[in-house]
């Protein structure tokens, strides 16, 4: 990788779109779709945590896929503006969202998503004529809904989750070489009243690489002690993997927060994940452990000392990092 031992820069990561509005903030920049919602419950103290508002919107945006320089491909809101993790894309269970997909690449390419709702022209597949050809430009659309009664009375669940799109044309009929050069990226689905992180980031496991960087170059991550922080995790490529973070855990369902005292999710600190999965959870930084330099990493040992660790850098509010020592990490890998 480009960057010399000891110098870890730091990194932009997945940029939030602010779904509905034609500019992404970077990462801590306003929240979308949020009202600032003290919930009273009869159960429990006010709440006050940011929420999100209902759906029910019709979105619009624009998305672009290119060749990067070093010969990868990304998604980007902007020409000339692709990363790897595409752009964040989040939307509350009701929205619907038009995407004009502009394809810049001399190769067939698309957008395909997991867990919306969509037609087959907008499932982005070669297979049923839905992909883009060179130059050309396509309208897709995803849907979503909120959960509810079907006519037989059984239960219908809703879109709300954390999932994924990529592509699903290049290289091969199922996007082999797409999603193996960068061309994939986060949607989150929230349900009207679920907490809204302070800061996201998006974590991939693709292959033997962390958002297609590998070694030393894996990527790092910031917050301050106490923000509430919100990790989505997708697995890429051919091989599973375990998702392991230091000093904090999560609940393993649908938000990775329990609702309650008598939630009987399953509080984990790892998890198993294998191709095209994703989920996702919010952590407090530091909580009950403090700030520093904590690791993040594949569990499967052989991976993690192939270079699948990065780390998660938790401030105090001065802005110190208790631990981190950046020629360390740096040095032990190379
Ligand atoms: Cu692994």
């Amino acid at each position: 990788m480009s960057d010399a031992p000891g110098t870890m820069p730091r990194r932009g990561f997945s940029r939030r779109l602010l779904a509905g509005g034609a500019a992404a903030a970077a990462i801590g920049g306003p929240l979308p779709l949020a009202t600032q919602a003290s919930a009273a419950s009869a159960e429990g103290p006010k709440r006050r945590v940011a929420t999100a508002a209902a759906g029910g919107v019709v979105r619009r945006m624009k998305l672009y896929a290119e060749k990067l320089p070093d010969g990868q491909m990304g998604y980007g809101l902007e020409k000339g503006k692709a990363s790897i993790p595409g752009p964040l894309i989040e939307l509350t269970e009701g929205d619907t969202l038009h995407i004009e997909f502009e394809n810049t690449m001399d190769v067939t390419a698309s957008l395909h998503v997991h867990g919306l709702d969509y037609d087959t022209a907008s499932d982005g597949t070669q297979l049923n004529r839905s992909a883009v050809e060179p130059g050309e430009t396509r309208t897709y659309t995803w849907r979503t809904h909120a959960p509810g009664t079907r006519a037989d009375g059984t239960w219908r669940p809703g879109s709300a989750g954390y999932w994924h799109y990529h592509d699903h044309a290049v290289g091969t009929p199922h996007g082999t070489g797409g999603i193996r050069k960068g061309l994939y990226g986060p949607v989150v689905v929230r349900r009207a009243g679920d907490i809204l992180p302070q800061k996201q980031f998006t974590i991939v496991f693709n292959d033997m690489t962390i958002n297609n960087k590998s070694g030393h170059d894996a990527p790092e991550f910031r917050a301050t002690v106490g923000e509430r922080v919100e990790i989505i995790m997708i697995t890429h490529g051919e091989y599973y993997h375990t998702f392991h973070m230091h000093g904090h855990r999560w609940a393993d369902n649908r938000t990775g927060i329990l609702e309650g005292p008598d939630d009987p999710s399953r509080v984990i600190d790892n998890k198993i994940t294998g191709p095209a999965d994703s989920f996702g959870f919010q952590v407090i930084a530091g909580e009950n452990t403090g700030a520093g330099a904590w690791m993040y990493h594949c569990h499967v040992q052989s991976h993690s000392d192939m270079g699948m660790a990065g780390l998660f850098l938790v401030a105090k509010p001065d802005g110190t990092i208790p631990g981190y020592d950046p020629h360390h990490l740096t040095a032990d890998r190379t």
